[in-house]
């Protein structure tokens, strides 16, 4: 059951579809104060688990830390911080199975607050046994979701917010990515070898240096002087080429998209109505407006010219917004070294590097523009912050079902915020090539798709620092199993393209275990998006009276069939594994054969090899395997084979 609490006059944010009436009871669970803004207090048992918040940091059980929900343009995800890019204020309260009614459901509860700007839940952090949620404003709506156990809980959520994105197939295959590809001599590189180790590739990604000078829907006219005939060249080799676009439009007269956005006064404005102005990599850029439903379309319309070029996805970028710096921000630091080059002022090297670090994303910028909502109405850029990634990208999804009807389009973005699932996927950011990060990938995973999110994936390798062979691979042992599968890097770090390590052939048979299960997790994906349902689940959903089974933070349900447990440390011979009942472990080899064993429920350890891929076939469930092919285009369903226990029923889905 779902009562809706409303709370003054919320900002309609259209996270939630479905329209329900408003409650009729008393708030079954906490208390609510309204004395300064709102405030949420629950007090929790003592074995109680949190899940949920989608993309953001530490476990796959909430509890024990601070999280804010404000899109955070932060590239180093430390263990210390609040906020990531997205903002995805569901979660689910559960309690432990009680071990002397062993049938019975867990208690739980799920609570969305659907509000735009910042939103702070202090999951037993000030105080062990105390959950708090909090926001500035008293205008929101809060959703109190009761059921049978978190699992159910979070299927009714999903049946709220409506149905998620489906991407078209062949962004199942695998894609590469670096910050720094700019001629088509670099894309055609990453092709060529690709094709000279025989590794399966079906997209590669451009970052930023593809255009012309940072401007959004453009190309690079020395580079791509006949971009179309690019795109065919590398379709013909059946490649799509994946660009990506920013959320600021650089300031420059002659721009088309500058020309008409200002023309139309469809950039976001300052309070005195002059357009806002921030510097990111285009350099003077303004800030399409998202939020107003003109502007979104107008913005949508914008991807035409790739669209019409034959790209068939992109990736949308920097859109929390990130800002470099404003023009506020500009001349205060201005003021501030004149002060100092006078003599005024003091500073030690410290002082001066904080000053500047202070300029990117500054809280103070987000209050320094407004959306202008139509009929007079605006709202301030904070007090919605979380929504404008949102509607960047649904400004794309809304005009890619005008403009190629029918026709799937791969998206993904970096902000979002619930409803975003509808329209768009999402990566999980800039990550490190650190060991913490497989973990910590493959934490999120359980808790997006609570929040609506299927089509997800970090950024394989790490994008910050420096990759080796080692982690790359065990990393990919986990991409094998996210529906976005992408290695990416940041400009100046190591080069981290399978062709750069000694081993290119463990890459290849790594890639071609996913093209061999690229069937089985199309139809779990495509299961999971028509039944509001989950593709990864943590084992407490699976096995809700098992007590180890829903401590377990390692390990996760992959569709109906599946488990995953993948190597997150480095030199490790193996790992531990806990089974809440008998499963076949199954691993690829990288001579294309199979390691089967049936084992017991219990604790086990179990060995695998770095250029082995691992997995668990849940008893009594088998699923799909085909042949490996270059392209997804180029998969053969009559190969299809099963693994597992022979004697069960699988239900296949294509499309
Ligand atoms: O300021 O386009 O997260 O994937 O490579 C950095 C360059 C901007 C951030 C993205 C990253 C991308 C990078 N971008």
């Amino acid at each position: 059951m779902i009562q809706k609490y409303t709370f003054g006059t919320p900002f309609e944010t259209e996270a939630v579809v479905a329209l329900l009436p408003a409650a009729s009871d008393d708030l079954a669970f906490g208390r609510i104060s309204t004395d300064d803004g709102f405030f949420f207090s629950y007090a929790l048992g003592p074995d109680d688990k949190v899940y949920g918040l989608g993309e953001a940091n530490r476990g796959i059980d909430k509890r024990g830390y601070l999280y804010v929900s404000y899109c955070a343009d932060d590239p180093i995800h430390t263990e210390d911080k609040h906020s990531f890019y997205g903002a995805h204020n569901f979660i689910i309260i559960s309690s432990m199975p009680d071990a002397s009614k062993p049938d019975a459901s867990p208690n739980a509860f799920g609570l969305f607050f659907d509000y735009p700007g910042a939103v702070t839940f202090d999951i037993g952090y000030s105080h062990r046994d105390l959950l708090t949620v909090s926001c500035d404003k008293l205008d929101l709506h809060l959703y109190v979701i009761t059921g049978e156990g978190p699992y159910d809980i979070a299927r009714q959520f999903r049946r709220i917010i409506g149905k998620s994105y489906i991407p078209p197939k062949f962004a199942f295959g695998y894609g590469q990515s670096r910050w720094g590809y700019a001629t088509p001599d670099d894309f055609r590189k990453v092709a060529d070898e690709h094709r000279r180790h025989d590794i399966p590739l079906d997209m590669i990604y451009m970052d930023i240096e593809y255009m012309d000078h940072y401007k959004d829907f453009t190309v690079d006219p020395q580079n791509f002087p006949d971009f179309s005939a690019f795109v065919a060249e590398m379709k013909q080799r059946g490649l799509r080429l994946i660009p990506i676009i920013d959320a600021g439009v650089k300031a420059e007269p002659g721009y088309r998209v500058y020309e008409e956005g200002v023309e139309k006064g469809y950039f976001c404005k300052r309070e005195d109505g002059t357009k806002f102005e921030a510097c990111v990599w285009p350099g003077t850029t303004h800030f399409p407006d998202f939020l107003n439903p003109k502007a979104r379309k107008w913005f949508g319309e914008q991807y035409k010219v790739l669209l019409d070029a034959g790209i068939e996805g992109f990736w949308n970028d920097m859109n929390e917004p990130a800002i470099f710096f404003s023009a506020e921000g500009e001349a205060e630091i201005r003021t501030w070294m004149e002060k100092i080059l006078q003599g005024e002022l003091s500073f030690h090297s410290f002082d001066f590097s904080d000053h500047a670090k202070a300029l990117a994303n500054k809280p103070e910028d987000y209050c320094r523009f407004y959306h202008d909502l139509g009929g007079g109405r605006r709202v301030r850029h904070d007090q919605v912050h979380n929504l404008y990634g949102f509607n960047m990208s649904r400004a794309a999804g809304e005009a890619f079902a005008r403009l190629a009807p029918g026709k799937g389009i791969l998206m993904f973005s970096r902000a979002s915020y619930i409803g975003m699932h509808r329209y768009s996927g999402l990566w999980t950011g800039d990550n490190m090539s650190w060991w913490s990060h497989i973990l910590l990938n493959l934490k999120m995973l359980p808790s997006l798709n609570m929040c609506g999110f299927l089509y997800i994936g970090a950024d394989l390798g790490g994008f910050g620092c420096d990759a080796t062979e080692d982690l790359l691979l065990r990393w990919l042992a986990l991409g094998v199993f996210t529906p976005l599968m992408r290695n990416h890097s940041a400009a100046g770090t190591r080069e981290q393209e399978f062709y750069q390590f000694d081993h290119p052939e463990d890459f290849r048979h790594v890639i071609q275990v996913r093209y061999r299960l690229i069937p089985y997790l199309y139809s779990e994906y495509l299961k999971a998006a028509r039944n509001d349902d989950l593709m990864f689940k943590p084992l407490a959903f699976v096995y809700p009276q098992d007590r180890i089974a829903c401590n377990i933070e390692d390990q996760l349900i992959l569709g109906n069939e599946a488990m995953i447990a993948p190597i997150y440390t480095q030199n490790a011979i193996g790992r531990p594994v806990y089974l809440p009942e008998e499963m076949m472990l199954v691993k690829f080899l990288p001579d294309g054969t199979l390691y089967q064993e049936i084992l017991p429920a219990g604790h086990h350890f179990v060995e695998v090899a770095l250029n082995e891929v691992p997995l668990f076939i849940r008893k009594n469930k088998k699923l799909p395997l085909v042949d490996a092919a270059d392209r997804v285009a180029a998969l053969d369903m009559k190969t299809m084979t099963y693994i597992g226990y022979p004697e069960a029923p699988y239900e296949l889905v294509e499309e």
